[in-house]
């Protein structure tokens, strides 16, 4: 039996391309930037999200983290959104290392924090309060279903945050998959966030890695930081090869996951017992159950019949297409979650 695993896009394999380019790369000293792949992923990633400079560092989460870190001081206060990945998975370490308050603005099933609340939350100067200093968005938004910020949302977002002295980062660990789903460049969807981190090892498939994009001068601060934190490579050519093949010829592609999620989307939309809250816009299918079986054992009842998604709690449950699972595979998966809720009922 073919497992379909819709668990994330994170479980994609390197492509054969990748798998020579890791082989052929020219490799040097990263930390003295000596490390030739390394250097030419970090420029083409900058010019493909129209930014100065990119750093190339381990994860999403790493990236993330540094982009805080250099752009805040102890003590400062970020706004975030409540469902925003670095607030709910990244192991609170914005707070833990960089020391900063983190402050959720409520994230509308879309993405989006509404202007008046990011506004609102900004604090104005007082002693007793802590000096807000960073807006970070998310797009495409993981926990909110795949959903797309638009290049408009970013810069009136953008608008707001500057106006009162703030920074803004995004993460943007997924966004070609909101390039493509807007039909514009990635480029004009950043150009007025101020940082912004990409993610190979997702939809693109690399195996290793995201880059952290912005101004000259706020990479060679998040480079230091990289280094305190021990992220500092030597000849991580190796792997940054991959991702330059996954930068190069990964990212049409995404359109075929976002047919084949709006394609499981409709089917188990279809299914007595399941609701898809959302539209799906990208990659990510967000769906909840409405039936007598716990959480835990519709897992587990997809499990045996080799589908695997996740779950995240009260009969609500992600399901992520990527270049691992075909067409094919979502009428079969659709197949066998039918089957397997019949059974049940
Ligand atoms: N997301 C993972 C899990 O951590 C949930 C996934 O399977 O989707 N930003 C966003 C929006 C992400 O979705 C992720 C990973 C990250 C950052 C962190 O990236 P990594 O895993 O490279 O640290």
């Amino acid at each position: 039996m073919k497992i379909v695993d819709l668990r994330s896009d994170t479980i994609t394999l390197p492509t054969d391309e990748m798998r020579l380019a890791m082989y052929q790369a020219e490799v040097g000293d990263d930390v003295y930037r000596e490390d030739p792949t390394i250097n030419s992923l970090e420029q083409l990633a900058a010019q493909m999200l129209g930014k100065e400079a990119a750093l190339f560092t381990t994860s999403g989460t790493m990236s993330n983290l540094l982009a805080i870190l250099a752009q805040t001081h102890h003590g400062d206060e970020v706004l975030l959104g409540s469902e925003s990945h670095t607030f709910w998975y990244e192991v609170g370490g914005a707070s833990a290392l960089g020391g900063v308050v983190m402050h959720t603005i409520p994230n509308s099933h879309d993405g989006q924090m509404d202007f008046d609340i990011i506004e609102d939350s900004i604090r104005s100067q007082n002693i007793s309060f802590p000096q807000t200093t960073l807006l970070c968005l998310e797009n495409t938004h993981n926990r909110c279903g795949g959903a797309v910020l638009t290049a408009n949302y970013t810069s009136d977002a953008a608008e707001i945050a500057h106006r009162h002295g703030l920074r803004v980062h995004l993460d943007g660990a997924r966004i070609f998959n909101a390039a493509i789903a807007l039909d514009i460049s990635a480029s004009e969807l950043v150009s007025d966030v101020d940082s912004i981190c990409l993610c190979l090892s997702k939809g693109l498939s690399a195996p290793v890695g995201s880059l952290l994009c912005g101004t000259e001068e706020f990479i060679e601060g998040a480079r230091k930081w990289r280094k305190m934190i021990g992220g500092g490579m030597r000849q991580a050519g190796v792997i940054a090869a991959a991702g330059i093949v996954a930068l190069q010829t990964m990212v049409g592609r995404l359109a075929e996951d976002h047919d084949n999620a709006r394609h499981l989307a409709k089917g188990l939309s279809n299914i007595p017992g399941i609701i898809v809250p959302h539209e799906v816009q990208t990659n990510i299918v967000n769906f909840e159950t409405s039936l007598k079986v716990s959480g835990s054992e519709f897992i587990q009842m997809m499990n045996t019949r080799g589908v695997k998604v996740g779950y995240r709690g009260d009969n609500k449950y992600r399901a992520v297409t990527s270049r691992m699972v075909i067409s094919d595979d979502i009428d079969e998966a659709l197949y066998r979650i039918d089957l397997g809720l019949r059974e049940v009922h």
